[in-house]
This record gives structure tokens, sequence and C-alpha cells, in this order.
């Protein structure tokens, strides 16, 4: 910048420009010519990596993590995804974190609200054991299950069975972090009354079941996604991939990030040069802008998890025509 801010103004100019710097840094002004950072380039740009997190490996730590942590002395008992780049060790995403969250037989993790939206994807749990409470509505949590806790909802979990459950939280934290509308409360009792136990409910999505469906449509063994709707989550988008034999996905590229969650099968997705394996329970990031397509080695169930209800309610969203 500043050699072409400078080019072709005589020697002089250039020393005297070379004074005015520092008297303007004094008086806490930059000049934008002058500036190490643009303003502006030509298309998204991010730190951001594609990255997977394999659950195999995450649910094995979370276990090890279990004989020494309690719900009663972690707020939650969960293990952070983290894009490792410079100056981070908290985010997958620049809108978006995701944890994978275990609580045992018995056990309670307590009730809170906070500003952050969240939701949750089982990936194991025995059926009639584990549940989420939600502003005081009891919603079961089942393998393949979609729980929202939008923004400031009362919410807590338990496990009145013996077994270990777990899941995928995902939150809107990064965003609030940096918008920093941040709220947080306590609930007054560890525990959540129950006023109200539903299976059916917005809050609750069975993935099996929008699954299922779309098996029994034409065309099943190809490729397929299908919208989710996220009642109350404005910065969340939710697309349920699907597929009933080996088949690939277009490839897409596009102003959002993405979060993808394994709910059922195995495959890979490409990125450019890279290409990311995955299986149930895995976890796996698209950052903004990223081009990308997806191959399933059978039948597969894919959630994507995405901030694309954010950008497109802010204008910014778009797609590329042709995905590079
Ligand atoms: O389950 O309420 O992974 O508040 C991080 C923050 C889970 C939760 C997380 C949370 C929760
Ligand atoms: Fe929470």
């Amino acid at each position: 910048m500043e050699a072409l801010a400078t080019a072709g103004t005589s020697a002089g100019t250039a020393a005297a420009l070379e004074q005015l710097y520092p008297r303007l840094a004094r008086e806490t002004f930059t000049a934008g010519w002058h500036s190490r950072s643009p303003a502006v380039w030509p298309h998204p740009r991010t730190g951001f990596k594609p990255r997977l997190w394999s659950y195999k490996r995450g649910s094995a730590l979370l276990d090890e993590a279990g004989e020494l942590i309690s719900p009663e002395r972690a707020e939650r008992r969960n293990l952070v995804m983290f894009n490792p780049m410079e100056g981070n060790d908290y985010f997958a995403l620049p809108t978006m974190m995701a944890a994978y969250q275990m609580i045992k037989g018995g056990e309670y993790a307590r009730n809170h609200r906070h500003s952050p939206n969240a939701l949750r994807v089982v990936i194991d749990a025995q059926d009639d054991d584990v549940f989420t409470v939600v502003d005081g509505v009891c919603l079961p949590m089942r393998r393949g299950d979609v729980l929202l806790t939008p923004n400031w909802c009362w919410h807590s979990h338990f496990n009145r069975g013996s077994g270990k459950a777990y899941w995928l939280d995902v939150l809107d934290v990064p965003l609030v972090h940096l918008l920093q509308p941040m709220f947080f409360e306590p609930g007054q009792a560890f525990e959540q009354s129950i006023l109200e136990q539903h299976a059916e409910h917005p809050y609750r999505i069975e993935t099996a079941q929008v699954a299922r469906q779309m098996a029994s449509e034409p065309g099943a063994s190809a490729w397929r996604s299908r919208a989710l709707p996220a009642p109350s989550m404005k910065t969340i988008s939710l697309t349920l991939h699907t597929t009933q034999a080996p088949a690939v996905s277009t490839p897409v590229q596009a102003v959002e990030n993405r979060i993808y969650t394994v709910v059922e099968g195995s495959g890979q997705t490409h990125f450019g040069q890279e290409t990311l394996q995955w299986e149930r329970g895995d976890v796996f990031v698209a950052p903004m802008w990223t081009s990308h397509f997806h191959a399933a080695a059978g039948p597969v169930r894919l959630l994507e998890i995405s901030d694309r209800a954010l950008f497109e309610a802010l204008g910014f969203h778009r797609s590329a025509p042709t995905p590079q």
C-alpha cells in the first residue's frame, strides 16, 4: 500500500509524509492509505481450516475425563473442538463452537440459561433414559435427535439410565463474543422443574424420521438435501443430507460456515486437494467460502449446521455459481 500511495511523489513529500504518520498515531489516527491492513479484499478469506474431530477418539478422551470431572464441578462435561490457528483454542468456526458432551447414568447437568443459541445432536443414548428440559418441557434425547435451546431458554440435561450418553453441542458463542450481547444466569435450583413432557415439540427434530420420509421418495439412492425447521434460532440453519446408496453431492461454495455431523454411515468430503474421511459421530467443519463436496460410501445421514440464516438476514449471503 505504502509503495503505491507514495509512488510518483517527490522525495520531499515522501519525507513529510513519514513525519506526519507518527503525529497521526499520537492522536490515534491511522492514514488509511498507509495502513498494513486493507479494508476490503476480492473474496472471503479465513484462517479457519477444514478439520475433522473423531468421535472414537473424542468419546474415549471424554470417558477418561469422566473419571476426573463431575457435572457438579464442571457446569458441563464437554470437550470443545477448536480449529488450530494463531490465538484460537476454543472456536471451531468464527461464528460457532462445537463440543462433545457426555453424562453418565444418574447424572444431571444443571439448569441454566444464556444468550447464545444452542443445539445438541444426540450421538449415543439409550431410548427413554436421557432428556433435555427446555423452559420446563421435558424432551427425549434419542440417537439422531436434534434438541434446540434458543437464546435465553432455561435448559438442563439428565440421564436416568445406567449407560453413558454422548452428544454434540453447537452454540453461536463466537458470534456472541464478537457482538458482545453475552448474558448468563444459573438456575436457582440445580434441577429444573418439569411442567410438561412431550415427544413431539418444535424444539425436538427426529432426523431418523425425516430420513425415513426422504428414503420413501423417488430418487432416494441419490444425494439429497432438505432444510429442517429450527424455530427461534435466528443465527443457525439446519440441513439434512441423505442417500440410501453410495452417492456424490454437487460442490458448494457459499458465504456461510458449516459444521457437519455424521448421524449415520460413512464417507468422505473433498476440499480441493484435501480429503476428510468420516464415520458415525464424527464432526467436521467447512469454513466460509470453502468449496467442497461429499461422497457417501453407502447409506448416509449427514446433518449440516450452518450460520446461513445469519448471513441471509444481513443480506450478505451468496453462493458461487461454479464452485472452484
Ligand atoms: O449443554 O448447556 O458444550 O451451556 C457449552 C455450553 C454445552 C449446555 C456446551 C453450554 C452447554
Ligand atoms: Fe447451556
